[in-house]
């Protein structure tokens, strides 16, 4: 799907345990500006509901699991974070969906940029319009 994909991380694992080390701009596409997680996330409760206008993030499951439901106009996936090895790429665009959060569940965000309300689209017909001109400008 345009501007979504998985990255698989690689863990240095020893008799002591496991790291996973993540470089910018090597295992993932951009310079880190801020990082977030969300845990504690009540049962039965979805979140996201949103789409970016410029920001870049990996969303990773560094416990737990949750589904993530990725959309544009015209594609739809959902995919399943489940091991800490595992990201998902979300490029500018997106409209997310996260839901089935496991209790005990951390959802660890790296992201290109500061914290704006002004690079959120939350409504969807609005990303609709605004989605249809960008994937037509990008193809
Ligand atoms: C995304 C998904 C995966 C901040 O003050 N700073 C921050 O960096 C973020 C991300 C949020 N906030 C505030 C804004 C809201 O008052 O925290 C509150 C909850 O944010 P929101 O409702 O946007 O959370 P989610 O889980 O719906 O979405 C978040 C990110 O906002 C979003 O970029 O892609 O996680």
């Amino acid at each position: 799907m345009k501007n979504v994909y998985e990255i698989d991380f690689k863990a240095n694992m020893s008799n002591f345990g496991n790291l996973v080390p993540i470089e910018a701009m090597n295992s993932i596409p951009f310079s880190v500006k801020r990082v977030y997680y969300i845990y504690g996330v009540p049962s039965g409760t979805k979140r996201g509901f949103h789409s970016h206008i410029n920001l870049q993030q990996v969303l990773i499951c560094v416990s737990g699991s949750v589904k993530i439901l990725t959309k544009t106009p015209s594609e739809e996936e959902v995919i399943t974070l489940d091991s800490p090895l595992k990201g998902l790429y979300i490029g500018p665009m997106i409209w997310r969906e996260m839901y089935e959060f496991s209790d005990n569940a951390v959802l660890l965000v790296l992201a290109s940029e500061h914290y704006t309300e002004t690079d959120y689209i939350r409504d969807y017909s609005k990303f609709e319009i605004l989605a249809n001109e960008y994937f037509k400008e990008a193809n």
